[in-house]
């Protein structure tokens, strides 16, 4: 079939819409009509060149909704008009990584998902003139239709609308489920979250659910924070106005450190700060956002020494297929928000300016309808 696509063509070009071949499902893979997409900071990370893993031509996007269309041979768990979230991170119930308790990092089809190819080796997406077009992230939602892998699909109920519950196929289960799934906050807990954007957000709802007492947020942008205090925020710091090392201050104002930090900036020195700004003797730092090529982290291990933890987590630990339902229907029951933290809804072809409105620091997340 064919089917409209934003293609990024090569690093630091924006975008093109463009109408692409899309070979229909193969055993165990579904077609699916994506039916939105948010746009996440690691898709601009991709886009930027930043990314090691970041291949060219491709079909970008990761945070999408829609509704299955086909099935392939041995699909028994989806079926035509099922809505689905993409995801990932699969979840194929067999591997060594999914059969531990421990990680949500199922493996059973990263190395080729990282080459931009189905688990065959191949991929769906061409151009018209027939040359291969990678798919991203094994989602690819920045076209209206994709293929992915039955393992990589989660089924959740049909009232839940697709512009908002997309985001959830990121940033919302990214966020709450480093509170829930990785940090395992307590009630009463202490918790700075570095970085006030589509992710840090909803780290902080995630904490205003757990029963956090205080939740700093720390940002360089004030403009992002009447959101963050509608969410939970109890105190706001802005580096830029903070004299001396942030640190002090921080570890101050938290009565000693924090007993949970979170980085959802992906900058390097923020995850310094943050591992620092944790409580001596048993605070974690939770790494969230996504560095550059090339990029370290470093500190002092007399601060690993002294019992703070360094801890990093992908998708917030969650199992897609079984965990991300649920967080439908808590977004269905009122128990967390999105809908104020979409700022942006775009058409499809205008979706270069919800890369604008990121850098410009204007929106939390765009969404693109299709
Ligand atoms: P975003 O652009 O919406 O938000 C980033 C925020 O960080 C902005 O508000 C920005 O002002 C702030 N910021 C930037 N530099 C800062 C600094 N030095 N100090 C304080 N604040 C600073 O991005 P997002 O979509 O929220 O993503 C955040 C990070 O999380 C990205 O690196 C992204 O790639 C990563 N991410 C990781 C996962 C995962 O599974 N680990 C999932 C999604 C996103
Ligand atoms: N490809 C990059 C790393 C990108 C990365 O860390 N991706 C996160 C999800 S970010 C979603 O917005 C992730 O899930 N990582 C685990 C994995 O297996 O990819 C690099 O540095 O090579
Ligand atoms: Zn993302």
């Amino acid at each position: 079939m064919r089917t409209t696509a934003a293609v990024a063509t090569q690093a630091g070009k924006p975008l093109e819409i463009m109408e692409v071949n899309l070979e229909g499902p193969k055993a165990g893979e579904v077609l699916v009509e994506i039916k939105a997409t948010g746009i996440c900071h690691t898709d601009e990370f991709t886009l930027s060149g930043a990314d090691p893993e970041g291949l060219f031509p491709a079909i970008l996007g990761h945070e999408g909704a829609g509704v299955v269309l086909e099935v392939g041979d041995g699909v028994t768990s989806m079926k035509p008009g099922d809505h689905v979230i993409p995801l990932y991170t699969p979840e194929c119930r067999e591997c060594e990584y999914c059969l531990n308790p421990k990680t949500n990092l199922c493996q059973s089809i990263r190395s080729t998902q990282g080459q931009g190819v189905m688990p065959d080796g191949t991929s769906r997406f061409s151009t018209l003139d027939g040359d291969p077009i990678l798919h991203y992230m094994g989602c690819s939602t920045f076209a209206n239709h994709t293929v992915l892998p039955e393992i990589a699909l989660a089924k959740i109920r049909k009232d839940a609308p697709f512009d908002k519950v997309c985001y959830i196929g990121c940033g919302v289960t990214t966020g709450v489920g480093a509170v829930i799934n990785t940090a395992k906050a307590e009630i009463g807990c202490r918790a700075i979250v570095f970085g006030l954007g589509g992710i840090g957000l909803n780290v902080i709802q995630g904490l205003r659910l757990a029963g956090a007492d205080q939740i700093v947020g720390v940002d360089l942008n004030p403009s992002k924070v009447p959101l963050a205090e509608r969410f939970g925020m109890t105190d706001f710091v802005n580096p830029s106005e903070v004299e001396g090392d942030l640190v002090p201050y921080l570890v101050d104002l938290t009565k000693g450190g924090a007993d949970y930090t979170f980085d959802a900036t992906g900058n390097v020195n923020v995850m310094r700060t943050a591992l620092e700004a944790a409580h001596k003797g048993w605070g974690e730092s939770i790494v969230i956002g996504v560095a550059p090529a090339g990029a370290e982290i470093s500190t002092r291990p007399f601060q690993l020494v002294t019992g703070r933890t360094w801890k990093g987590t992908a998708f917030g630990g969650a199992r897609g297929r079984s965990d991300v339902p649920q967080i439908v229907d808590w977004y269905m029951d009122g128990k967390i928000e999105i809908d104020p933290m979409i700022t942006h809804t775009l058409s499809h072809k205008d979706i270069n300016k919800g890369f604008d409105l990121m850098h410009e620091g204007k929106s939390i997340r765009s969404v693109v309808v299709y």
